[in-house]
């Protein structure tokens, strides 16, 4: 398989210069690459799209795809790995969809270990809605809903993942596709909550494509199994730079740790939940 073959005829409708596309031409490869060298058929891959500009992505890849409701494509990707383990499952969702409006379900998802992937269109603005802030956008962003200033700090959102628990932690950018290949691959690969983080930059309300390119670096010597390492390096940028300023944005894998997924916890638990309810109403006549 090729990755022309996973196109589709769906028109495509992102702005010219668009982040989204860099993140589509990489996924198709690696979706097509594991699926050519029969490390995951490509009929067990399933892809979940939230609602904003970035949901768009599961219309022009030609795999089994389900397209839900803003904010819920990791609740929605857990109940289909729950439902039938054997598919590996992928989010698309936006920094609104994944940190605002469904930010219980990323650290949910992160605590549990649920075997499945999001891949964050991370673009600090709501794109589809045309340009409002969200949990990313920096405090000196003007927008369409704060058009004199935020003047509220952004949260880190790998921060948030690595606090709650999630066992694979990376970030992306839109202007390196070589890279992203790389993270998508191993996220998929990995077993447990693979999160990645692109900064996809939305060229028509907040392009940022100059002050990533000046910034940008990608990780070396890092060992992501150490907590301590992952910890300073996912701290070294608070998604906060003045546009001007002179820090630096580190890309990669930071973090990974193997540990037991909710899949597998899941069982254990509903069969000792069975257990614990027969255990209770016996309690129950016996104290009746
Ligand atoms: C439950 C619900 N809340 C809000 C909306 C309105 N809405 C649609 S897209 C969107 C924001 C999209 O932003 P983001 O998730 O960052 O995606 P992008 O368009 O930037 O890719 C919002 C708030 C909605 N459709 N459904």
């Amino acid at each position: 398989m090729k990755p022309q073959d996973l196109g589709t005829t769906a028109p495509n409708t992102w702005c010219p210069g668009c982040g989204n596309f860099a993140i589509l031409n990489a996924i198709k490869p690696v979706l097509a690459e594991l699926d050519e060298e029969g490390t995951l058929p490509l009929e067990n891959v399933v892809l979940v799209g939230g609602i904003g500009c970035h949901g768009k992505i599961v219309d022009y890849v030609g795999a089994n795809s389900f397209y839900t409701i803003h904010g819920r494509t990791i609740p929605v990707a857990t109940g289909i790995k729950l439902a039938n383990p054997d598919l590996n499952v992928i989010c698309f969702a936006g920094d609104g969809d994944a940190y605002a409006e469904g930010l219980d379900h990323l650290i949910f998802a992160a605590k549990r270990n649920v075997d499945i992937t999001a891949i964050i269109h991370d673009n600090r603005i709501y794109g589809l809605t045309t340009g409002q802030y969200t949990p990313t956008s920096p405090s000196w962003f003007l927008g369409r809903s704060t058009p004199e200033g935020l003047e509220v700090p952004p949260i880190n959102p790998l921060e948030i993942v690595f606090a709650s628990g999630g066992s694979f932690i990376a970030r992306g950018y839109s202007h390196g596709i070589e890279l992203l290949k790389d993270l998508f691959r191993e996220a998929i690969l990995h077993r447990g909550f693979s999160f990645v983080d692109v900064l996809q930059v939305c060229a028509t309300y907040f392009n940022l494509y100059k002050h990533y390119n000046d910034r940008v670096y990608n990780l070396e010597d890092h060992d992501p199994e150490n907590r301590a390492q992952a910890e300073e390096k996912i701290r070294e940028w608070d998604y906060n730079s003045a546009y001007d300023s002179d820090v630096s944005i580190p890309l990669g894998i930071f973090y990974r740790e193997e540990r037991p997924t909710f899949g597998e916890n899941f069982a254990k638990y509903s069969s000792k939940t069975t257990d614990l309810d027969g255990a209770i109403k016996k309690t129950l006549e016996d104290y009746i």
